[in-house]
């Protein structure tokens, strides 16, 4: 990432080009799509609603009901209140009426299924964060001159093919390419290339920006905070104490920056096990016991996912509550258990004749499924042929979010053919 950087100036993330897909008023248009009737009509979809009854909210209303102040949360007979019952209206009401519909979650995920398909086949990596929503990286497939093309095309064959029309963003980062998506809607497609992102984003209302919820937008506001342009140029510092890590990110994110990749939900960050001893000891050997128990733990979910790891490292809390936190990046991706043993046992002897009362092993920089490439280059004696692939992930352990900085894969880098791994020894966070 640059420094201060001018309005405008690039944000050093100006080789990527991320999609945000968002499908418009989604359960509504999947009722339109099964009842055509529908279509141009306001549309009112209810959870715990049933035909013909007012209780349930309002799970989502087309453009058209949300023109008469129906909206997402509302309750159903307040919705009603808005827009009678098409159904019942009485025959002398002119006024708008709505088409009422409970939800029907087996029907919008086959839809669902259907854009998620068509998602994979025009990027490599697609991250879905919900029924009606993806970020998608089309950095190997487009460049900035034809990703528009692209653009229109996905939103072309949702129309054709799945029968519902989606909004488009895209951006250098995925937190511009969301508030892009959002920024037209419905039908919307709003390419923000890496040179146009501050300007773009500076005038817009604080509450557009990925990652400032209602509560937060209110407190901004209060300190005379109104806009991502404000927001841009707030003090970052003072953003920090108020709002912890998160003051930060928005703060990036008013700016246009967001290192975060487009990674599929449910690869984790890092893998943990962590195990507290049910009293305090000193024993070294009951520490090096319980770590190895650990690491083998935390190896064979590794190999369950199919990850290779880049950083192994280790937590000893002190009684109470002295947390120190160890870890070493390898100049490659291993999936290795003897080595990672043997990280850990020489990460811990520091601690020797400490008094311990918890542990913990974790493995992060992971990547996927590149087994049988990756460790070879790295280290001799690779071990981890054969190991079962589970591609689908179950609950994220430890995942922390937190990246690796880069220069210590660089620095690491050019120990590559040495067989032991000489790595640093840092104190980061293990969340
Ligand atoms: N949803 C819900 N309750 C909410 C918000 C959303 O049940 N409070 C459901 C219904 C939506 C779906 O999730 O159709 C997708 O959420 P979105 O936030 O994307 O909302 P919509 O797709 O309905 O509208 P938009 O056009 O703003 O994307
Ligand atoms: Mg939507």
């Amino acid at each position: 990432m640059s420094g201060a950087g001018l309005p405008g100036a690039p944000t050093g993330d100006e080789k990527r080009v991320v999609l945000h897909v968002d499908v418009d008023c989604f359960y509504a248009a999947c009722e339109r799509r099964r009842d055509p009737a529908l279509r141009g009509k306001p549309v009112v979809v209810g959870m715990g609603y049933e035909a013909g009854a007012a209780h349930g909210a309002v799970a989502t209303a087309s453009y058209e009901a949300r023109e008469h102040g129906v909206e997402s949360a509302q309750p159903i007979s307040q919705a009603l209140e808005a827009l009678p019952r098409a159904a019942t209206a009485p025959a002398d009401h002119d006024g708008p009426v709505g088409h009422y519909r409970p939800v029907d979650m087996a029907y919008y995920r086959e839809v669902s299924d259907e854009i998620r398909a068509i998602l994979h086949g025009i990027a490599d990596v697609v991250r879905e964060v919900s029924i009606d929503e993806a970020y998608l990286d089309v950095t190997d497939r487009v460049g900035w001159h034809s990703v528009e093309i692209l653009a229109r095309s996905l939103k072309r064959r949702i129309d054709e093919e799945v029968g519902v029309t989606a909004s488009v963003g895209v951006g250098p980062n995925m937190s511009v390419a969301k508030v892009a998506s959002d920024h037209d809607k419905p039908d919307g497609l709003v390419v923000v290339p890496p040179g146009e992102v501050r300007e773009f984003l500076a005038p817009l209302p604080i509450d557009e920006l990925h990652g400032v919820g209602p509560v937060t937008a209110r407190e901004l506001r209060a300190a005379g905070i109104e806009t991502a342009g404000d927001l841009a140029s707030a003090d970052r510092g003072a953003l920090v104490s108020r709002f912890g890590a998160r003051g930060g990110t928005i703060h990036d994110h008013a700016r246009g920056r967001d290192s975060r990749p487009v990674e599929p939900v449910g690869k984790p960050k890092s893998l943990s096990s962590e195990s507290a001893f049910t009293e305090a000891t000193d024993a070294f050997d009951a520490v090096c016991e319980r770590l190895l128990r650990l690491a083998e733990e935390v190896t064979e979910r590794a190999a369950a996912r199919d990850a290779l790891y880049k950083t192994i490292g280790i937590k000893v809390v002190r009684p109470p509550f002295d947390v120190n936190t160890r870890e070493r990046s390898l100049s490659g991706p291993v999936a290795d258990p003897d080595l990672v043993e043997s990280v850990v046992l020489d990460l811990a002897e520091e601690f020797e004749g400490e008094t311990v009362r918890k542990l913990g092993v974790r493995v992060s920089n992971l990547t996927f499924g590149e087994r049988t490439q990756a460790p070879l280059d790295a280290w001799e004696g690779d071990g981890s042929a054969g190991a079962g692939v589970d591609a689908d992930d179950g609950p994220i352990d430890g995942d922390d979010g937190s990246g690796q900085s880069t220069r210590d894969d660089e620095r690491f880098g050019r120990d590559r053919a040495t067989r032991v791994p000489r790595g640093q020894t840092s104190i980061v966070d293990f969340t």
